[in-house]
C-alpha cells in the first residue's frame, strides 16, 4: 500500500499529560521503517498543529479543553480526508482519542465523495459514546463514537458529514461503559463486541462476521485502535488502563484478521502515553501489532488456507 503517516499529538481529550509524545514514540519504535521492509511505501507527513482555536462553549460545565480539540478535529479531518482522495492509507499517530472526532470524519467525507459505505470497528476498552452533554468526567475522548453515529449533543462541532448507521459500527474488547452511554447503546443497533462476548465466541467468528458485512456491501473501513483494547499486563502505556483486556495472541490474530480481509482504508493509533512505562515497550508492541496489520507473519501461507 501506499501509506501517509499523520502525526497528531493532541491531548486536550483527557487529563492525563503525555500523549503528546506518541507520535515521536511511534517513529523512535521504527514504524516507518517496519511499514518499507514489509514494501509499503511510506511517506512521514510529520505532525500536525491544531491552528488557529476557535472560542465556543458548551452547556455541560465539565467538558474540558474544548477549543483544543475543536481546533485538531477540523484539522484531522481535513488532513485525513485528503490523503484518502490522494489514494493513500492515513495512520494517524496519536495523540489521544479525540482524534477520532477529525479523523473519521475526515474518512466520512471521503467515503461520501467516493460514494461508499464507510464502517467502523473500534478496537477499545471504553464504548466512547458519550456526547458532550453527557459526559460526567468531560474528557472528549469518550465521545467520539457518539459523534461518528450521528448522536446530538454535539453543537460545537462542525455536523458529522455523514453519520455512520448503527449497523456499521462495531465496538471490539468493550469491558467499561459508563452508564449513561450503557443507556444510550441500548437505542443503537450497533455490534457489541463486549468481553463476555469475546470470551465465549472468540475473536474469529464476531470479527469475521463483521468483516462480512463490509466487504458484502463494497465498503471503506476505519480502524481505530486504543491502547487500552490491549491487557495493561502487556500494554501499561496508557492513561486508563481496565483489567481483563486482548492477550499478546489475541490482539496479533484480530489484526493478522484485517490484513487478510484486505479492507482496512484507514486507521488510528491513540492513548499511547509513552511517559508511563518503560524503555518504550507499549510503543513497540502497537508497532508490532501495526506489522502484522499490514502484512507481517510468521509463515506466508496462502489466505485461503484458513477459510
Ligand atoms: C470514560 C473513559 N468513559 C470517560 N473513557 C475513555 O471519561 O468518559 N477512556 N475513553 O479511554
Ligand atoms: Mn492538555
Ligand atoms: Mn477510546
Ligand atoms: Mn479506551
Amino acid at each position: 500500500s501506499r501509506i501517509s503517516l499523520i502525526g497528531a499529538p493532541i491531548d486536550s481529550g483527557q487529563r492525563n499529560l503525555g500523549c503528546l509524545m506518541g507520535p515521536a514514540a511511534y517513529r523512535v519504535a521504527g514504524i516507518d521503517r517496519l511499514l518499507a521492509d514489509l514494501g509499503h511505501e511510506v511517506r512521514d507527513l510529520g505532525d500536525l498543529t491544531p491552528g488557529v482555536l476557535p472560542h465556543a462553549s458548551c452547556d455541560n460545565p465539565a467538558v474540558d479543553q474544548l477549543d483544543e480539540t475543536l481546533g485538531w478535529t477540523k484539522v484531522l479531518r481535513h488532513r485525513v480526508s485528503e490523503v484518502l482522495a490522494g489514494g493513500r492509507m492515513p495512520i494517524t499517530l496519536g495523540g489521544d482519542h479525540s482524534l477520532a472526532l477529525g479523523s473519521v470524519a475526515g474518512a466520512a467525507e471521503h467515503a461520501t465523495r467516493a460514494g461508499r459505505p464507510l464502517f467502523l470497528l473500534w478496537l477499545d476498552a471504553h464504548s466512547d459514546f458519550h456526547t458532550p452533554m453527557t459526559t460526567v468526567s468531560g474528557n472528549l475522548h469518550g465521545t467520539p463514537v457518539a459523534y461518528i453515529a450521528g448522536r446530538s449533543g454535539f453543537d460545537a462541532f462542525p455536523p458529522f458529514p455523514a453519520p455512520i448507521p448503527a449497523e456499521r459500527i462495531c465496538l471490539f474488547g468493550i469491558r467499561s461503559v459508563d452508564a449513561a452511554e450503557h443507556e444510550a447503546l441500548l437505542r443503537y443497533d450497533i455490534a457489541m463486541n463486549d468481553m463476555r462476548v469475546l470470551d465465549e465466541r472468540g475473536i474469529v467468528a464476531p470479527l469475521r462476521e463483521f468483516l462480512a458485512r463490509v466487504r458484502a456491501a463494497n465498503g471503506l473501513l476505519h480502524v481505530s485502535l486504543d491502547v487500552d483494547f490491549l491487557d495493561p499486563s502487556i500494554a501499561p502505556a496508557v492513561g486508563t488502563t481496565v483489567p481483563g483486556g486482548a492477550t499478546f495472541r489475541e490482539a496479533h490474530l484480530v489484526c493478522e484478521l484485517l490484513h487478510e480481509s484486505g479492507l482496512m482504508t484507514s486507521l488510528d493509533l491513540v492513548e499511547l502515553n509513552p511517559f508511563l512505562d518503560e524503555r518504550g515497550r507499549t510503543a513497540k508492541l502497537m508497532v508490532d501489532l501495526v506489522g502484522s496489520l499490514m502484512g507481517k507473519k510468521v509463515f506466508d501461507r496462502p489466505t485461503r488456507s484458513f477459510h
